[in-house]
């Protein structure tokens, strides 16, 4: 520590965290620590072993892979990416934020469906979708949703369907909605703003993975930083600031911030960067903060969505689909998006999981599928034990597949991001009633009138900060490196290291 240098705190050592530790480190701050609430590092990102080899319970993609986007920058410099992503086509390739699988369909009477009715419902579908990010600004209502726009959609298209297939027609809509539930972390996307919809940004490239597992970045990104730079099991109870602090690590001279653990531990700071879930953060706005958050802020907070979409992973001795079969839709026929449906949670909770993806490769990794359900349901699953999530998927599946001797699966792993303390959720979303101009107050630094006596105490980052890039792991880390950014610009004489770290 060099007591006379700014001191920096960081709350969360997510890829915000962590990437906004980095940039500081690089240029010169040596007063740096990350204050991390659990045992681990990464946060959203974690990956795990199971099967034969490693499953992502967090993010699962790099979206856009092309030169614009920093993981995907970042994860090639380190040589952490397979062939596939490295290949320049398919870092041009448009896939309208999607993993792009055509899937094979089953039905719920235990037969599958053709994949030209399917394709030609997907084709719809992605239109529609398309036209839903399009709707221009003007004249939009701000109460409308993506959900109310895809029905209305769904209701002008419907009448020149061929009657004989019309019904299964919706079914398929129905499970793409529940997909499309995943994709936006929401419960409906009648929850979903539809007027904002257009302001998240997809950059090009085939989705890839990490062969190594996600985590194999956030290891990389930690290595660049001195080894006592994160301190875990440092839970942050309340940011105090706009005070003057002495003591906790800070030398003899006062400091405008202090923040308290929930261990009792205190830490002053000139600055801290809070990059903590917005879930967290809706849970626990109003005393977070000591002066607290202004009301605008805990607004922009309250009206912003989080939502939980989970993973069913599960593990079989021998596969039930075919080789080339990446990725599986269920159909649950009857259901139409132009119909309340009334569920019982308990009964019905399984019809919201629309999706298994066939995780690659399987000759490391054995025969896995990774099921994708969100919203309440999703929030119902956590409740449940692995046994009875297990049981629950035998059936659907001896259901799905018309074989009441299919195999259950010989393992279950499920994320229950609702239930994690420090997250609460998987990511945001511009919710109904909420705008991007929500995302940027949320990223608003403190305080918001600065003087020559006031400069930057509390800045927020993490992905519910980014305006078009959020709820991915690049607007993660872009925000921390935008607040980091902000900082630099304050310390243009800090004496950046003799040899730069490689990051
Ligand atoms: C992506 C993907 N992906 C699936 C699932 C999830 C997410 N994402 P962090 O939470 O990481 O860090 C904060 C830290 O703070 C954390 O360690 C806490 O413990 C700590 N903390 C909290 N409170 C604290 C306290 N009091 N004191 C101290 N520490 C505290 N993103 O790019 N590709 O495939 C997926 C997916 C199941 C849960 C994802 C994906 C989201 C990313 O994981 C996430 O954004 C970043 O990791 C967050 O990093 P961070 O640093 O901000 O927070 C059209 C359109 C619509 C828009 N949506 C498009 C779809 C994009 C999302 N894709 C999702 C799909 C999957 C499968």
């Amino acid at each position: 520590m060099d007591p006379s240098g700014p001191v920096v705190l960081i709350v969360g050592s997510g890829i915000s965290g962590l990437g906004a530790a980095q940039k500081l480190h690089r240029h010169g701050f040596r007063n740096l620590r990350v204050l991390e609430a659990t045992g681990r590092t990464g946060g959203r990102i974690r990956s795990q072993k199971y099967g034969r080899g490693l499953v992502e319970i967090g993010a699962q993609w790099i979206h856009g892979p092309c030169p614009d986007n920093p993981v995907f920058q970042l994860s090639s410099q380190h040589g952490l990416l397979g062939q596939d992503a490295l290949n320049e086509e398919n870092q041009r390739l448009e896939v309208a934020g999607h993993p792009s699988f055509f899937p094979v369909t089953y039905l719920s009477s235990g037969s599958q469906a053709s994949p030209e009715l399917v394709g030609s419902v997907l084709e719809l579908f992605s239109s529609w979708l398309e036209r839903s990010r399009e709707v221009p600004r003007e004249g939009c209502d701000p109460a409308s949703s993506v959900g109310e726009f895809l029905r209305q959609e769904i209701a002008r298209s419907a009448p020149g369907w061929d009657s004989g297939c019309a019904e299964l027609r919706m079914a398929v809509l129905s499970a793409l909605l529940s997909v499309e539930c995943c994709v936006s972390g929401t419960h409906s996307m009648d929850r979903v703003a539809l007027c904002p919809f257009g302001e998240y940004k997809m950059l090009p490239g085939l989705d890839c993975t990490f062969p190594g597992g996600y985590e194999s970045l956030v290891t990389r990104i930690k290595s660049s930083l001195p080894s006592d730079t994160v301190l875990l099991n440092k839970a942050v109870k309340t940011v105090h600031w706009d005070g003057s602090f002495r003591g906790g690590g800070g030398g003899s001279r006062a400091h405008p911030v202090q923040v308290e653990c929930e261990d009792g531990g205190t830490f002053v700071a000139d600055h801290v960067i809070v990059t903590v879930p917005l879930g967290f953060l809706k849970e626990r706005a109003l005393g977070f903060l000591q002066p607290p958050l202004p009301p605008h802020k805990v607004r922009a907070i309250q009206n912003m969505g989080f939502g939980t979409n989970n993973k069913i992973i599960l593990e079989f001795e021998e596969p039930f689909w075919e080789p080339e079969c990446h990725m599986i839709l269920l159909v649950w026929e009857g259901e139409s998006p132009l119909r309340e449906s009334q569920r019982d949670l308990q009964r019905d909770w399984v019809k919201k999981l629309s999706v298994f993806v066939v995780l690659q490769p399987p000759e490391q990794l054995g025969h896995v599928l990774c099921g994708f359900i969100a919203g309440e349901e999703s929030e119902f699953m956590e409740t449940l034990t692995d046994a009875e999530i297990l049981s629950s998927m035998t059936a659907m599946l001896r259901q799905f597949t018309g074989n009441p001797q299919l195999r259950p699966p010989i393992s279950v792993l499920c994320s229950r991001w609702r239930s994690e303390v420090y997250s609460r959720g998987s990511y945001s979303y511009v919710a109904v009633g909420s705008s991007g101009r929500d995302v940027d107050i949320l990223a608003q630094p403190l305080p918001e009138e600065r003087d020559a006596a006031k400069s930057l105490q509390v800045l927020f980052a993490g992905e519910a900060t980014h305006r078009s890039f959020y709820s991915t792991t690049h607007g993660a880390l872009l925000s921390g490196w935008r607040e980091a950014g902000r900082l630099i610009g304050q310390y243009p004489k800090l004496d950046p290291p003799l040899s730069k770290p490689r990051l």
